[in-house]
């Protein structure tokens, strides 16, 4: 246990003090009963409501292949929010390494100046085992940003097909990035996941070919039909000249306005409290399955001793215990 109690850090944290952030975030991420702790001190959950309005964080997850100029932007976007006096936490969860089993550098290293701004904090997650490439800590961080008093909470996940999608379960706002490159045109077409995003970037606008990218993503969305009332922006930025970070900046202060006025917000809280609640139960399985008695009971289900539905009820109770301290 760490030698600060959990709930003084979230006092700290709430007052905006950044190394007792940092503490909690290691702490969460770390899960096990500290994290359950963390949670416990944590104000109620923040996530599910708002979206921008009443002092509540806009949520935004951001999405795209690796290398596509997630980070760079971000730290782009960071960099303006901060002049304009606007708060911003940015959480990049990084696809495990198999060889080191930590978070890759990159980001951390591309975000590094954007984390010393005034208002700015950044951090980096490793996304472990999961197939969806997102931290099971990923709601519990976004909670802490949250009662920590961001104004934006920007989650950046690698992803390409399906799996861009996995971290719109947990966001307000989703933004999917193409950059130009390969001679490739408009990958997402490919992928079939077109009119799925709120907002689309193409990043590296000052790249051969960005220009290109864009009208192709402009022309497709025009052509999709769309059943809802919001027509998703295309924005083309360039994290090397800053070409388009305002304008993004708008895009998503703009969708965060349509969720509330037309009411969608509604739905969107209802998607992310039933992925907390979803990522909270399977955090507490995992738990449960990796203590001394769970590994005894899938030894036993394996010999034979006992059947899978008796396990299952026996882990299910355990989870409804009280948690230990470590
Ligand atoms: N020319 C140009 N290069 C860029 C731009 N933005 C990013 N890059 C370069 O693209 C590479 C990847 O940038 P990142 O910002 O790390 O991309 P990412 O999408 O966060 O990458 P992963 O997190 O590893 O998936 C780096 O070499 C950047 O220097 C841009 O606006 N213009
Ligand atoms: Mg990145």
């Amino acid at each position: 246990m760490p030698s600060t109690p959990a709930r003084a850090l979230v006092d700290r944290a709430m007052a905006g003090d950044q190394r007792s952030i940092a503490r909690l975030a290691t702490l969460l991420e770390r899960g096990g009963a500290s994290a359950e702790q963390v949670r416990a001190s944590l104000p109620s959950p923040a996530v599910g409501r708002g979206a921008g309005g009443e002092g509540h964080p806009h949520v935004v997850g951001i999405s795209g292949p690796p290398g596509a100029g997630k980070s760079s932007l971000l730290s782009a976007v960071a960099r303006f929010l901060s002049d304009q006096h606007r708060t911003v936490a940015i959480l990049a969860v990084d696809p495990t390494s198999p060889v080191t089993g930590g978070a890759m550098l990159g980001d951390r290293i591309r975000m590094t100046d954007a984390a010393l701004l005034p208002g700015v904090f950044v951090r980096s997650v490793a996304a472990r085992s999961r197939l969806d490439g997102l931290s099971p800590a990923v709601t519990d961080l976004i909670d802490l940003f949250a009662a920590a008093g961001y104004e934006k909470i920007i989650v950046e996940t690698v992803g390409s097909g399906q799996n861009q999608f996995a971290v719109a379960d947990y966001v307000h706002t989703l933004v999917l990035v193409e950059s130009p490159g390969a001679g490739d045109g408009v990958q997402m077409l490919k992928a079939g996941i077109m009119e799925l995003a709120d907002v689309y970037v193409v990043t590296k606008g000052d790249l051969p070919g960005a220009h290109l990218v864009s009208r192709e993503l402009r022309a497709m969305l025009t052509l999709g039909e769309r059943s809802r009332d919001w027509a998703p922006a295309v924005v083309l930025t360039s994290a090397e000249s800053g070409e388009g970070v305002e304008k993004l900046v708008a895009a998503l202060d703009a969708h965060r306005d349509w969720l509330e006025s037309s009411g969608t917000i509604e739905d969107r809280r209802a998607r992310i409290v039933r992925s907390a609640i979803r990522s909270r139960i399977e955090a507490r399985l995992d738990r449960v399955l990796e203590s001394d008695e769970g590994r005894q009971i899938v030894d036993q289900t394996v010999t034979g001793e006992r059947d899978a539905t008796s396990a299952a009820e026996l882990i299910r109770a355990r989870m409804a215990e009280p948690v230990s301290r470590d």
